[in-house]
């Protein structure tokens, strides 16, 4: 057995009831096989992979909170801190029913490649809770944060361990969980990016992940002499990262026709009107389908399947494994062209398989949204300096960042004869960088 099949198997073996978090294993050990073969008794002596697949701590913790009606509500509290061979620990908070340390765990071990891949001095982390902010008043948010941050803030610090947003966290999460912090701790540190610009916060970080996507997207089509001007895109989810991909799609000529949440997807064939979408969903915390009532053009459909609309490029932006096989057969069969992934992992393994070996270009989320984390970085730059960057040297400065990881990563799966193959790429381009710190701090 090889060494990456072997590390493979210790992991689904000691890690039990963690599917996440062994998808996102086996697809980076996958990818490291040819690199791995290169130097195998020095990765073997250094048990490099078995140190890089467990996280150096998880704090699990209780969050209790009151809710409106005066009774006790309890939720399970993570932070997971993975690698913090190139920087501090750095990643989001995600609050959403679902959240289990298998979901943390598969985004955390994804963060160390993205992060590393940035260029930029950050390690690799993540957390979040149970707690389900649909439905729930501003006080019982507010209330539920508090309690989060009572407990977090003795983890987390500027130049440990610096959180930021994630599904079911915002502007408004970041904004309750950074006032405990300072509270508590007596300190208005960068802590915490994605914070608001009265206290801190970067310009351009609330667009970063969208917009990094399309700037992702635009290097892949430039390299292959094409451009998005005319293409129909579909866009999956109707959050922070789906809302700003389709902003600076729709500002690079694209016709975006379709997008979704977690109860069904809108198709407007004269173009989603995002001025509505943003109104349904940052103002009024509404459900898509409203977007189908106040716009004569377009049709709601209930539930799954918006990958049966016709496109020339995907964008999923909403979770983890979205987009399945059965899926994949039809974007292909319709003719897709381009999956830039701006969620993490949203595409299963056979159908990221199915979909590069049927010409799709295909860029894994670890490239493809690292944007978001990158302005973070920057965030943290400039709370260190104490100063405030404009927002066009952000978006220059992130402009930079992704066309630099595309480089990289087209750059590594050219050097292992595997060009095109992107997956491949970003891990390997991810790793090295991670490798040649681990090996110079020594066994630790
Ligand atoms: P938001 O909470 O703003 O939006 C999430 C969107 O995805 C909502 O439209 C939500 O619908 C939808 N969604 C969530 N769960 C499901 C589900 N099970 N099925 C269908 N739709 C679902 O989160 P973000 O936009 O911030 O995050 C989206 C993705 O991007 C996540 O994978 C996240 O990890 C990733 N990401 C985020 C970054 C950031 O900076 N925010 C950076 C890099 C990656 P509903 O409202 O119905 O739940
Ligand atoms: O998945 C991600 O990269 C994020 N949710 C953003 C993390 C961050 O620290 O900005």
């Amino acid at each position: 057995m090889s060494y990456t099949e072997e590390v493979y198997e210790r992991v689904v073996a000691q890690n039990p009831g963690e599917p996440e978090f062994h998808q996102a294993v086996k697809e980076v050990l996958d990818s490291l096989k040819v690199v791995i073969e290169r130097n195998e008794e020095e990765y073997r002596r250094l048990s490099i992979l078995e140190r890089l697949v467990e996280p150096e701590r998880i704090i699990s913790f209780r969050v209790p909170w009151v809710d409106d009606k005066g009774n006790v509500q309890v939720n399970k509290g993570y932070r997971v801190q993975f690698n913090s061979a190139i920087g501090p620990y750095k990643g989001g908070l995600r609050f959403h029913p679902s959240v289990n340390q298998s979901i943390l765990k598969f985004l955390g071990f994804e963060q160390i490649f993205k992060n590393s891949l940035t260029g930029l001095p950050i390690g690799g982390g993540k957390g979040g809770s149970n707690f389900d902010p649909k439905g729930k008043s501003d006080r019982e948010v507010m209330a539920f944060c508090q309690s989060f941050m009572t407990e977090l803030c003795k983890y987390i610090g500027a130049d440990t361990d610096v959180p930021a947003g994630d599904i079911g966290v915002g502007g408004r999460e970041i904004g309750y969980l950074f006032g405990q912090y300072k509270r508590i701790r007596g300190l208005h540190e960068g802590v915490l990016t994605g914070k608001g610009l009265s206290y801190g916060g970067s310009l351009i970080r609330t667009q970063a992940t969208g917009y990094g996507v399309v700037y992702m997207l635009n290097e892949i089509m430039q390299a292959h002499g094409d451009s998005m001007d005319g293409k129909t895109f579909v866009v999956t989810g109707s959050g922070n990262v789906a809302i700003y991909a389709v902003e600076k799609a729709q500002q690079m000529g694209a016709k975006v026709v379709a997008m979704n949440d977690s109860n069904g997807y809108i198709y407007d064939p004269e173009g989603i009107k995002l001025d509505i979408v943003k109104d349904i969903k940052e103002v009024k915390r509404g459900r898509i389908k409203e977007y189908a009532e106040r716009v004569e053009s377009a049709t709601y459909t209930e539930g799954r399947g918006i990958w049966t609309i016709k496109c020339d490029v995907y964008l999923p932006c909403a979770t983890q494994n979205e987009l399945d096989l059965e899926g994949a057969k039809i974007l292909v069969a319709n003719g897709c062209k381009y999956i830039v992934e701006g969620a993490n992992m949203p595409t299963t393994l056979d159908a990221t398989n199915y979909v590069m070996e049927n010409g799709v270009l295909f860029m894994p989320g670890k490239a493809a949204n690292a944007g978001g984390v990158a302005t973070s970085a920057l965030e943290m730059s400039q709370n260190s300096m104490r100063l405030s960057w404009s927002a066009e040297e952000v978006d220059a400065k992130l402009k930079t960042i992704m066309k630099d990881i595309f480089q990289k990563v087209d750059d590594a799966a050219k050097r292992y004869d595997l060009e095109e193959n992107y997956v491949v790429g970003a891990n390997i381009a991810g790793f090295e960088k991670v490798v040649d710190a681990m090996k110079a701090q020594g066994i630790c």
